[in-house]
């Protein structure tokens, strides 16, 4: 058995894992141990099964190339661009869902949606060239919807939302031939090259992984994050604790886990229904408790200030504290083990997208056209099943305060101030050395490292060096949960530069920017800076850098790939399955520099990895020739 502080550094889970322990209950970790030793060929990238001849593996000086010939090169690269295609598939399938969502509430005037933000409508529309003349919000947001849904199946052109990058990274996306043409067409054609006896090129091979990227981040994503604004509201900052002590002893606790927020908007609305609340009294309950998981977390949390339960690998101790009453999930992320899980406690797990059924679960399907009445449905079995509660759940203590909500706009409005929607203060904030830079930090949690600490320590290191930290995904809440989002740790933990700005402008030196598909919020923040003007011409220039500490799904796989295709130095706290190649490895961790900008870099320790981003920042500063940092 792993010791606890190996385990994890977030207490309420550690609290959880001792009682799972006590009680024999299994969880991730453990089945993580179990698995040991883990399959060297299948870390390296270097096994294939791709065709019926195989499997295939290769085992240097023995088995030097597949049975078609493949040699490790193609192999490992073709199973690396799989998994950005499996990652790009998952970001961009959740953006047309909700682009489905906007036309059906543009289209039906007795739709349970309506648009929340006309403001962002119309500069989408824009972006889209759809003319706004004249037309209703409606009118604007059928077109918009259209065209976005066009986007995936667009077999020609470019997609316009990648036309939001700076004029020089366009230019070089153009010459290298990277620049995506339609969402889907670029995942087909991975899964196309990568069949057997096609594509043998590992460089063209990954010059297509690097092209499906751009079309999750610059496309599938940006869609998801930006009609979602449009439908549900544009998140602005505000309050709200997090962690498994915001389950409530005396109220039905509903779970809200997955991706998707056309549901769990709805979810929020339902549960102030004066008749499940009524319900909710008769069944002896003090109320209904909304609480999210994962990315459905970050969605909730940032336009509404409903309480995170926690992240990725929380999931399960969640459902031990015999306190939820029902968990509703939708897609990515969830937990088989959930399903057993649920047996053994009075939890309803109900699974709700047709596209993610577990077998034994009840399933309640979801629909656009009828979504407050599925969301009171859905509630209405929590309600119900508070009685069979076991009369003393086992709740962590452990919460935290936090802010959330901060979005590309809202740093403009923040730092720039009401009177001047810009970017100049930030720009002229690393311009001036107060702060150093800044970093993205987003992606899940991975039983191979100690739960939170890669996010939390990576990110303590770069705010006591005045970098300012955006966070996405699980790595946002693992730095909830440690307190790094509250204005006050600044005076704790920041540098005195990056100090002096949250106590000027009240936020705390690490920002929540949102769940995984809003990483392509870090995308547009990066690009306002370059254009606000000063730090350079294009994202490659800016002191900046991205990482993903703990990450273990192929979605992080094409967000580490969109970023290094953007022009982001980006460090893994896990390597990408590619050490079995000399070739792929030296591609992705030192050539890519050479032709899109950014590159990789693999680094277990959160610390020293923390340190590469901040040599990288140092670097792009002196290429800017910027003042010396102001206290270094
Ligand atoms: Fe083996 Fe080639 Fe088939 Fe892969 S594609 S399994 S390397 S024969
Ligand atoms: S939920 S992809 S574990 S960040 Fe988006 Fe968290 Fe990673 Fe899932």
């Amino acid at each position: 058995m792993a010791k606890d502080r190996e385990r994890s550094i977030d207490r309420a889970s550690l609290v959880m894992l001792k009682k799972a322990d006590e009680e024999n209950w299994e969880t991730a970790w453990d089945r993580f141990e179990k698995m040991q030793p883990q399959c060297k060929f299948g870390i390296e990238g270097v096994c294939c099964r791709i065709c019926s001849m195989g499997p295939c593996r290769i085992i240097p000086g023995r088995t030097d190339h597949g049975i078609c010939g493949a040699n490790v090169d193609t192999i490992a690269a073709r199973n690396l661009v799989r998994m950005i295609a499996g990652g790009a598939a998952a970001h961009s399938d959740h953006g047309r869902d909700v682009a489905h969502a906007l036309l059906l509430a543009a289209q039906d005037e007795s739709s349970d949606y309506e648009i929340k933000d006309p403001v962002k409508l119309r500069e989408v529309a824009n972006v889209y060239g759809i003319g706004l003349n004249g037309a209703s919000d409606r009118e604007i947001a059928v077109a918009l919807a259209k065209r976005a849904l066009a986007n995936f199946g667009q077999q020609e052109g470019e997609l316009e939302l990648a036309h939001r990058a700076p004029k020089r990274r366009v230019e070089r996306w153009q010459e290298l031939g990277i620049m995506p043409r339609g969402i889907d067409r670029e995942i087909v054609e991975i899964m196309h090259r990568t069949h057997m006896g096609v594509d043998t090129d590992y460089r063209n091979i990954m010059k297509q992984g690097l092209r499906c990227a751009l079309s999750d981040g610059w496309g599938g994503s940006m869609i998801a994050t930006e009609l979602q604004d449009i439908l549900f509201g544009t998140p602005t900052p505000i309050r709200a604790t997090c962690n498994l002590g915001t389950l409530e002893k005396d109220q039905v606790n509903i779970v809200v886990h997955g991706h998707e927020p056309v549901l769990s908007e709805m979810v929020v609305v339902a549960a102030q229904d004066p008749e499940l609340l009524q319900l909710a009294d008769k069944v002896g309950a003090k109320g209904i408790n909304i609480a999210g998981m994962c990315c459905t977390a970050n969605e909730i949390l940032m336009r509404h200030g409903v309480p995170v339960a926690g992240n990725f690998l929380q999931q399960e101790l969640a459902m031990m504290t015999g306190a939820v009453d029902l968990m509703m999930v939708d897609v990515q992320c969830i937990m088989p083990a959930l399903s057993d899980l649920s047996q053994r406690f009075h939890t309803k797990l109900v699974s709700t997208s047709p596209k993610a059924k577990f077998p034994g679960v009840e399933h309640v399907e979801f629909s656009e056209e009828h979504a407050l009445d599925i969301a009171k449905q859905l509630l209405r079995m929590g309600v119900e099943n508070f009685a069979n509660r076991d009369k003393a759940p086992f709740i962590p203590q452990e919460t935290m305060d936090l802010i959330g909500g901060f979005t590309a706009e809202s740093v403009f409005d923040f730092l720039g101030g009401t009177y001047r929607a810009t970017y100049r203060p930030l720009n002229d904030a690393i311009i001036d050395g107060r702060l150093r830079g800044a970093a993205g930090i987003v992606g899940c949690n991975n039983p191979k490292i100690t739960h939170d600490f890669g996010h939390v320590e990576m990110a303590k290191e770069l705010i006591k060096n005045d970098v300012l930290v955006v966070a996405g995904g699980c790595s946002a809440i693992a730095d909830a949960k440690a307190g790094l989002m509250r204005p006050e740790v600044a005076f704790e933990l920041a540098g005195k530069g990056l100090q002096e700005i949250c106590e000027a402008v009240g936020i705390p030196p690490v920002l929540h920017l949102g769940s995984c598909v809003d990483n392509s919020r870090i995308l547009m923040t990066l690009a306002h800076v370059v254009n606000e003007g000063g730090l350079g011409e294009d994202i490659s220039d800016l002191p900046v850098a991205g990482a993903a500490p703990e990450w273990m799904s192929e979605k992080a796989v094409s967000i580490g790939f969109y970023f290094v295709a953007s022009g982001v130095f980006t460090t893994l706290g896990m390597p990408l399955p590619v050490l079995g190649s000399e070739n792929l490895t030296r591609l992705v961790t030192e050539e890519l520099e050479g032709t899109v900008g950014g590159k990789f870099a693999f680094e277990p320790d959160p610390v020293k990895a923390a340190h590469l981003m901040i040599d990288h920042i140092d670097k792009k500063r002196a290429a800017l020739k910027l003042k010396e940092v102001m206290y270094a």
